[in-house]
């Protein structure tokens, strides 16, 4: 089983995380190089990493990738509030990685127009929506949606792109899984 990832993508670590203590090869790739995208597009059109290469199978995107893996490995599937904590999980990641790449092609994001606000609006009311729902208990184990909330507060305070640490929860939260062996492994810093 082969991960096609970057050792920067959050989407990616996740991942790596969750395969931590299963047999799969990472490949890391910089999807920016010519070399790298070519083998990319190969095993996935849309030029997008994660992608998991199990045998004959080619699976695209994080949510499937889990999916497909919990299903291997006979795990109970997500409950639809653990779904949906992916969803706040991925929406905020995908506007931050959007600023990201906006950043990279010289695009001012501090600017105050309709697109910009709508992702800063978006990371806020996510951030704090998911320091409530540590408050409550539902990031208590090392498991799928941690992982995610986890390599989520990780990226974004390693690229700089948005402040969580004002909430008290979250901060926690992070301390409290830093010193993970394999967070420590995975560390893109
Ligand atoms: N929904 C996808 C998002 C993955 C994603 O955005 N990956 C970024 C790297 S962190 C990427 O491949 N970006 C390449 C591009 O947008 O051209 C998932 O969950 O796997």
């Amino acid at each position: 089983m082969k991960l096609l990832g970057s050792t920067t993508s959050p989407f990616a670590r996740r991942l790596r995380l969750f395969l931590a203590n299963e047999a799969h090869e990472f490949i890391n790739l910089d999807i920016f190089t010519e070399k790298d995208r070519e083998l990319l597009t190969q095993n996935n059109p849309a030029q997008k990493i994660p992608t998991l290469i199990d045998g004959e199978q080619c699976i695209y995107d994080s949510r499937l990738i889990y999916r497909y893996l919990a299903n291997k490995y006979q795990q109970t599937p997500l409950t639809w509030d653990e779904e949906n904590l992916l969803t706040l999980i991925d929406a905020a990641n995908d506007s931050l990685v959007s600023m990201l790449v906006l950043q990279r092609s010289d695009i001012d994001t501090e600017q105050d127009s309709l697109f910009f606000n709508l992702q800063r609006e978006r990371v806020e009311q996510v951030f704090s929506a998911l320091n409530n729902e540590v408050a409550q208990g539902r990031f208590n184990d090392w498991y799928y949606p941690t992982i995610c909330l986890f390599c989520l507060l990780d990226w974004t305070e390693f690229r700089s792109l948005a402040q969580w640490q004002h909430f008290s929860e979250l901060k926690l939260f992070h301390l409290k899984y830093s010193s993970k062996a394999e967070v420590k492994l995975t560390d893109p810093r």
